[in-house]
């Protein structure tokens, strides 16, 4: 048990951290509150959701993408969330990863009709190794090829086979992170296993150099 003489707490003499400061002879501002602990801004942001994004309830579209691809035999788990996954870096970000791990699902179009190139983030892709006449494909026509929208668009899960090339600097990841139905929403896949539900995908140099 404590003494009655035991020295009063410190909290007991200042009220507040400005208090504190005053009676140092500092400023109140010199330390705001808000820059002594910068690393837990975002924490702060989302009070009780640690350092990632509130997970939210899955849009339909993604439902549907996770059912398919459910039905193609990936246990994967599609996550719905709160901040915009809809560029690669935004997805990146989102997530906390590298934007190289994050998979662009981009649609060209050549003589043949869409050709579905699955790039690392952090590559650009030369068109002209895909063939001569591609060309990136408008809005309309990502949506008619794979029946998403752009900033959404799936690896694979289509509701029609698109032709695929995979960009093989992706293989640098044990680990990718991929659009999945609309531009909230993401899946984690291990990349030989998304490789492996592609059989028919070329994996090819694809890069601009
Ligand atoms: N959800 C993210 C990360 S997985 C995503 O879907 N990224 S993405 O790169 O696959 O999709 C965005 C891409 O769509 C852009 O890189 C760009 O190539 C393409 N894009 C954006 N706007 C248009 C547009 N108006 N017409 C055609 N393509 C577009």
């Amino acid at each position: 048990m404590r003494g009655g003489d035991a020295k009063p707490r410190r909290t007991a003499r200042f009220k507040t951290t400005a208090d504190r400061q005053e009676a140092r002879g500092l400023s109140p501002r010199a330390f705001p509150a808000k820059r002594r602990h910068p690393h837990r801004a975002k924490a702060q942001l989302s009070p009780g959701q640690g350092e990632y994004p509130k997970p939210v309830a899955l849009h339909p579209t993604a439902q549907r993408l996770q059912d398919h691809l459910h039905d193609l035999g990936l246990d994967v788990e599609i996550r719905e969330l709160s901040d915009s996954t809809r560029t690669a870096q935004e997805a990146a970000n989102a997530v906390g990863v590298g934007v190289g791990q994050i998979v662009k699902s981009l649609v060209f179009v050549d003589a043949n009709g869409p050709l579905l190139c699955l790039c690392a983030g952090d590559r650009r892709v030369d068109t002209a190794k895909l063939g001569e006449s591609a060309r990136p494909a408008r809005a309309d026509e990502v949506r008619e090829a794979t029946g998403f929208a752009i900033g959404g668009v799936p690896p694979l899960g289509h509701d029609r086979p698109v032709p695929t090339v995979v960009d093989e600097s992706l293989r640098r990841f044990g680990l990718l992170w991929c659009a999945a139905g609309t531009p909230h929403a993401v899946f984690s896949i291990a990349t030989e296993r998304l490789l492996a539900a592609l059989p028919d995908a070329a994996v090819a140099d694809v890069i601009e150099r």
